[in-house]
C-alpha cells in the first residue's frame, strides 16, 4: 500500500512538474552574463562565444574604472573601444537556427561608461540576424535600463548572430562607451547551450536547461550539433 502511495505521489508530482514545463514561458535559447570570461582591455578572447569583428571591447569587472555592472556585480562589456582601437563591433557567435513565423525575445541590459565624455550621448545598433535591428542610445549617464525587443522571424534563418556595433561618440569615438551586460535571446525551440544560465532561472529553469544541454549533447530532438 504504502509503495502504491509513494508511486500516486510520484506521478502527481511529475504530472506537476509536466504542467509547470508544459506552462513555462518560451525558454532562454541564449544568456551571457560575461562572467565566465577574464577581465581584460582590448579583450579578444571570449572563449568562441563573442567575437570582437572591429575596434576594441573592455571586459571590466564591478567597480574597476569606477564603473558599475548591472545589479552592482560581477563583470560587463565596455563596448566603446579600448586605447585607440575604435568603437566595437561585438558579435555572438552563430546561434543555430531562427524559424519562420516564431516570435522571439531580445533582452540585454545597458549603462555608459562616465569617463567617456566625448558628447552627451553614445549609440549603437544591435540585431539579430537578419530579422532584427534597432538604434540603440544612452544618453547623460543613467543607471542599468533593460532593452527588451519582440520580432517574429520572417524566414528561417539558418546562422543568425546577435550583434552590437558601437558608433563613434559625437564624431570622435574613445575608449569608453555604453556598458552591456546580462544578454539574452528567448523563442521556441533549441538551438545551442548557453554560456550561462540565466540568471534567478531556478530548479525549473535548471531542470529546462538540463534537458536543452542533454538534447545537444545526444543529438536527439533533431537539434544540429555546432561547435562554438
Ligand atoms: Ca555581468
Amino acid at each position: 500500500m504504502y509503495r502504491l502511495r509513494s508511486t500516486t505521489v510520484l506521478l502527481r508530482s511529475l504530472g506537476v512538474l509536466a504542467t509547470l514545463v508544459a506552462a513555462a514561458p518560451a525558454s532562454a535559447l541564449f544568456f551571457d552574463g560575461f562572467e565566465s570570461y577574464s577581465t581584460g582591455l582590448a579583450k579578444t578572447d571570449f572563449s568562441s562565444v563573442w567575437f570582437v569583428q572591429a575596434g576594441g571591447v573592455d571586459l571590466i569587472a564591478q567597480g574597476s574604472f569606477g564603473q558599475n555592472c548591472a545589479g552592482f556585480t560581477g563583470k560587463c562589456i565596455d563596448l566603446g573601444g579600448s586605447f585607440g582601437t575604435g568603437p566595437g563591433l561585438f558579435e555572438s557567435a552563430d546561434l543555430g537556427n531562427l524559424q519562420a513565423g516564431e516570435t522571439y525575445v531580445l533582452t540585454f541590459e545597458y549603462s555608459r561608461n562616465s569617463n567617456g565624455n566625448f558628447g552627451p550621448e553614445d549609440f549603437m545598433t544591435v540585431s539579430v540576424g537578419s530579422e532584427f535591428s534597432q538604434l540603440v542610445t544612452a544618453s547623460g549617464f543613467p543607471p542599468y535600463q533593460t532593452f527588451s525587443a519582440s520580432f517574429t522571424a520572417s524566414a528561417n534563418d539558418s546562422a543568425p548572430t546577435i550583434v552590437f556595433d558601437h558608433l563613434a561618440s559625437g564624431g570622435l569615438g574613445g575608449d569608453a562607451g555604453i556598458l552591456l551586460d546580462n544578454v539574452s535571446l528567448s523563442g521556441p525551440g533549441i538551438i545551442h547551450p548557453m554560456p550561462e544560465a540565466p540568471a534567478g532561472a531556478g530548479v525549473l529553469g535548471a531542470l529546462l536547461l538540463a534537458g536543452i544541454v542533454g538534447g545537444w549533447r545526444g543529438g536527439r530532438r533533431g537539434v544540429r550539433v555546432r561547435s562554438f
